[in-house]
């Protein structure tokens, strides 16, 4: 079965997104994600300019190979860009290998470890009382497990907590805003203290502190929110220091989260190896596709760590549905992370995957389940959007 054509799409359906199909002589197709937020262009020419023209005609079922030849015939390997490149490739083929079997592609990958996927979803509120409100109304769709962040008194805007009515993240330019470290870790252990009480010891609570934190900073939230039993805190510091996480698991027993930015196997091996924390973020398209994330969860496996698989809106519907593959495979599966796609999106992006009850269910159709609507996505141009970046009062640019 050769490949005969690769296409790369960048549509903007509620967001951004890059999406590669590639097509074969039997007539069977795949698509693959290649979204990487804030720099969806230049992804997309890395694959229309430099791997697409090497992919045309290779045999589509040595996806083995076609990963090696793209990572290891690299000079300039790793990275996000290239890393989202390979991973659209290999999750396409994955698709394409698991049609051609007529199975999903959980089945190629040895079968089904559980019928259903934990899932959580987000809670952001302006204040306190508003993301609790917020943290019930999930409960109340069925979520068992949900992630609390809220405005912090006395910052103007907190990333990910966005003023009704304003799109999140929709800026021609990086917004500025400001950080403050000292009002964030007297205000979390409060936020997470009270949604605790209100919920009861049943709800799984999670917290994502973004990279924003020093070693000791981060020790500290962790040492502070031991009371309120959380499932996990996450990204507490800039995820390329692993060993800053030596310094935060001598003082807390807080379960500990890391990994959605990281692209390869070498940036979490310190932290797997050393059992440095509990779940590993990584998911298909920012590390390397199914072909990647599978090697890192087998690492993760030998040393008590669980996949927790980020899940934000900007992983398109196509890395939600190879992620719950994984998921469904994978022996080691602790949650994955489910933030509700634009409607528009979900038109675009067909899928077999759907949620029920809290649990995320794969789908049982052959591939990963996910298809692309070309004519729809042109409807929806891309359009120039960044995340936000964060200064202390001084001036001084702050980790992301
Ligand atoms: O593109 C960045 C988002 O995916 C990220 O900020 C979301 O931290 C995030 C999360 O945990 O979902
Ligand atoms: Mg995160």
């Amino acid at each position: 079965m050769k490949i005969t054509n690769a296409q790369v799409f960048v549509c903007s359906p509620g967001r951004n997104f890059v999406t590669l199909k590639i097509e074969t002589d039997a007539g069977i197709y795949g698509i693959g994600d290649a979204t990487v937020n804030g720099r969806e262009l230049s992804v997309a020419s890395y694959l229309t300019d430099h791997l697409v023209p090497a992919l045309i005609g290779r045999d589509a079922s040595a996806i083995e190979d076609i990963w090696q030849y793209f990572y290891r015939g690299a000079y300039w390997r790793r990275g996000p860009i290239g890393m989202a490149a390979i991973a659209a490739i290999d999750v396409a083929l994955w698709d394409i290998k698991a049609k051609a079997a007529n199975m999903p592609l959980y089945q190629l990958l040895g079968g089904a470890s559980r019928a259903r996927m934990l899932s959580y979803s987000h809670a952001a509120g302006e204040t306190i009382e508003e993301t609790a409100d917020k943290v019930i109304a999930l409960t109340e769709r069925g979520f068992k497990a949900v992630r609390v962040q809220s405005a912090i008194p006395g910052m103007p805007v907190t990333y990910g907590v966005d003023k009704a009515g304003v799109a999140p993240q929709a800026h021609e330019r990086p917004r500025e805003t400001l950080w403050d470290t000292s009002r964030y870790l007297r205000h979390v252990p409060k936020l997470l203290g009270h949604v605790r009480d209100m919920v009861g010891e049943d709800l799984h609570l999670l917290h994502d502190a973004h990279h924003r934190l020093t070693p000791q900073e981060a020790a500290r939230l962790a040492k502070s929110v031991e009371p309120f039993d959380l499932f996990w805190l996450e990204d507490l510091v800039p995820a390329e220091n692993q060993e800053a996480f030596r310094l935060i698991r001598q003082h807390s027993t807080t379960p500990l989260a890391v990994g959605e930015v990281f692209n390869s196997i070498h940036d979490c091996r310190t932290l797997l190896e050393e059992g440095l924390i509990d779940y590993i973020r990584t998911t298909p398209v920012h590390a390397g596709g199914i072909t990647h994330v599978r090697r890192i969860a087998d690492l993760a496996g030998l040393h008590h760590v669980r996949l927790g698989s980020h899940g934000a809106a900007d992983m398109s519907p196509i890395t939600m549905g190879a992620a719950l593959h994984l998921d469904r495979w994978v022996p080691n599966f602790g949650i994955q992370e489910y933030a509700f796609h634009p409607p528009e999106a979900q038109e675009v992006f067909a899928h077999e995957w759907r949620l029920e009850d809290g649990y995320l269910l794969s789908g049982e159709t052959p591939g990963h389940g996910v298809d692309f609507d070309e004519k729809l996505a042109a409807r929806y141009p891309y359009q120039r959007a960044y995340l936000d970046v964060a200064r202390l009062s001084d001036g001084t640019l702050w980790n992301w």
